[in-house]
């Protein structure tokens, strides 16, 4: 099997997730890393034993000698990065969020469609066990189609210690988050039509809203809920866990805190342990998310190596990343946002 060379922009605090799981992943190698932070350049160089270091990701694409890029840098730098790689026609795998509008969004997948350049966006979440084993058990239609859905992640775990950004921002939760809990309800019930969004700021210490409610009319007709929340206070907090809630013509759904699957079928239930694994580099409670982002770069690879679209391709995203523009605009004028006018 031949093997990819990889380059990894950022080197910050979600990209040694990135950087284990590129240990893992067969058929790719990262060898070489760019970081305008020399500490945190050294860090993972020394970490990860990387002799190619880069501090401007100009001179990383201008000495070239890899297959692909991986951008983990945080979305201010997205769209300028994803244009180098394009102008350097190196296929290239983007951190959510995508862009910081869905205009630079769209923007970005014109450039590597016109560039022939694969586009994938680290969108990880529909790759969580508990996702997938949700997925399959719709795929196997013992309980038939589904006519509801409730997409649920609601927590008080402190994001901000390990990234202080995510309190500054005039957005917060839906930007962050969910996008991948809205990306979940999309990967699940389908394309989405129409939403409408309430959104609150409990958390007087940050700049964006931490709680938003999202009603959704998805294309085949079935109707959903996303809520989310960082400011739910539980005895035991379930983060990073998103639950999920289908109601369908031949029974029900629960995905329940503890990754407990209730599957209620026309002939009884029964309760499946979809717990992720625990990899040799990863720790509670962030496990669920660092085995998903080992999946997304192995599926990445798969791809890659013999040319096809992945999942999470930027096309794919924005139909994503525009939901996430809707419930902002939903939740500001107090409509409901039609879907299919914001992807024109
Ligand atoms: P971070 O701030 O800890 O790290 C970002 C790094 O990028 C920093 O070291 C910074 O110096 C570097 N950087 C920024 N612009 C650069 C540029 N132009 N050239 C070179 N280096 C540059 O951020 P983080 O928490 O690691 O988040 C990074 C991204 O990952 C964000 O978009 C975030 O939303 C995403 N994220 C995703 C998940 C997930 O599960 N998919 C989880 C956490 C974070
Ligand atoms: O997955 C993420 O994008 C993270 C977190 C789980 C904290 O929201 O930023």
């Amino acid at each position: 099997m031949s093997n990819l060379r990889g380059a990894l922009i950022g080197c910050g605090f979600f990209a040694v997730n990135q950087m284990h799981a590129w240990r893992d992943v067969a058929g790719a190698t990262i060898t070489a890393i760019c970081d305008r932070d020399a500490e945190r350049l050294k860090s993972v160089g020394d970490q990860f034993g990387i002799e190619r270091r880069y501090g401007d990701a100009s001179d990383l694409f201008k000495d070239g000698g890899f297959d692909f890029v991986d951008i983990a840098t945080t979305v201010a730098s997205h769209r300028t990065l994803v244009e180098m790689a394009a102008k350097h026609t190196i296929p290239v795998i983007c951190q959510k969020p995508f862009a910081p509008t869905l205009a630079d969004a769209k923007a970005m997948v014109s450039i590597c469609q016109d560039a022939h350049i694969p586009l994938m966006i680290h969108e990880n979440f529909r790759w969580q066990t508990p996702i997938q084993a949700v997925r399959k058990i719709l795929d196997t239609g013992t309980i038939g189609k589904p006519f509801w859905g409730r997409f649920s992640f609601r927590s008080g775990y402190d994001v901000f210690s390990g990234q202080p950004y995510l309190a500054e921002g005039r957005r917060f939760i839906i930007e962050d988050l969910g996008i991948h809990t809205l990306d979940i309800a999309r990967y699940i019930l389908g394309d989405v039509r129409r939403l409408s969004a309430r959104t609150k700021r409990v958390n007087g210490a940050i700049q964006g809203e931490d709680v938003a409610t999202i009603l959704l009319d998805h294309e085949n007709g079935v109707t959903s809920v996303v809520d989310v929340s960082y400011a739910t206070k539980l005895p035991t907090d379930p983060f990073p866990e998103t639950l999920i809630e289908l109601d369908a013509t031949e029974g029900s759904l629960r995905l329940a805190q503890g990754y407990r699957l209730q599957i209620n079928g026309p002939l009884g239930s029964e309760v499946l342990d979809v717990s992720p694994r625990l990899l040799s580099w990863a720790s509670h409670p962030w496990h669920n998310i660092q085995e998903s982002v080992l999946a997304i770069q192995q599926h990445w690879t798969d791809h890659l190596l013999v040319g096809t679209e992945p999942s999470t391709s930027g096309a794919d995203n924005l139909k994503t990343f525009a939901l996430v523009e809707a419930a902002y605009q939903s939740a500001e004028c107090g409509q409901t946002i039609d879907i299919r006018a914001l992807l024109k």
